[in-house]
């Protein structure tokens, strides 16, 4: 799969890209990722790449024509007779936000142009033009979308075919199976064995799955119920569930003094 991202900020998708499983994945050639700079198509002595807004107000816009060229460097590149043309996501905090499902379905694209806002953003009419999708990556305010991007290429990147070791198999995410993750615990010369459930040290590995289980179950139901009501429980799921919350809510009682 190849990313191409329009950003005045290479380097830092670059070194992102160059990172832990999905810079291992680039080096397998499973991912490939360029980035495309406004700034080399920007004319004049200074390369301006903002603009002012019509309408005034403080902030500035990207400028539309160093975008324009940009993007069609980065649209005529690479591609080889009979390709469909790539569609372009703009990071966006107006943007549908970011799921799992949704990077699946990224995932399996062969090829994806990520466009990242800097300023107050892009010029509508560039955006309605030539945009296809707009994603952001949550309800909170960043200076710009390369780190959005980065967050889609990591999660993309990941899910490449080989990206991952057999332990890291994807299939086991969080998310992907509805649930949160259970705690994890490791040796420690510090710590000792002191506060890690017994079941983990009991070598009986059926108990041992049945507790991450519920662990998994109790877990999203305290923190995450949103993504509870979404899936349904088999019936050992809910026997789990419900003995983790019987217990959980006994723990929560006041006690009483006689
Ligand atoms: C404070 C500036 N805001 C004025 C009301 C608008 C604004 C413009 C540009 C807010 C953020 C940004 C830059 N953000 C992104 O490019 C972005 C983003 C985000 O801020 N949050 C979540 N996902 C994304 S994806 C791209």
């Amino acid at each position: 799969m190849r990313f191409d991202v329009i950003t005045l900020f290479p380097e830092f998708i670059d070194h992102c890209a160059r990172i832990g499983v999905v810079g291992r994945a680039r080096e397998r050639g499973l991912l490939d990722v360029a980035c495309w700079n406004p700034r080399d198509y920007a004319g004049g002595n200074y390369r301006r790449v903002d603009e002012r807004p019509f309408g005034g107000g403080p902030g500035m816009l990207m400028m539309i024509e160093p975008l324009r060229e940009c993007l069609a460097a980065a649209r005529a590149a690479a591609v080889m007779p009979g390709d469909t043309p790539a569609p372009l996501i703009h990071l966006s905090p107006q943007g549908e936000k970011l799921t799992q499902a949704m990077v699946r379905k990224l995932a399996s694209q062969p090829r994806l142009l990520l466009l990242c806002g800097r300023y107050e953003g892009i010029d509508e009419r560039l955006i309605e033009r030539e945009v296809d999708a707009e994603v952001s990556i949550g309800d909170f305010v960043l200076s710009g979308g390369e780190l959005a991007a980065a967050v889609l290429i990591d999660a993309v990147g990941r899910l490449q075919h080989g990206a991952l070791n057999d332990e890291q198999s994807a299939v086991q995410d969080s998310f992907e199976g509805g649930l949160l993750d259970c705690p994890h615990y490791t040796r420690s010369e510090s710590l000792g064995t002191a506060g890690v459930p017994d079941v983990l040290l009991s070598g009986d590995h059926a108990a041992i799955a049945r507790w991450r289980r519920q662990q998994a179950l109790g877990r999203t139901w305290l923190r995450r119920p949103d993504l509870l009501a979404r899936t349904t429980l088999c019936d050992d799921d809910r026997a789990l569930l419900a003995a983790f919350s019987r217990e959980w809510l006994r723990a929560q009682a006041v006690p009483t003094s006689k």
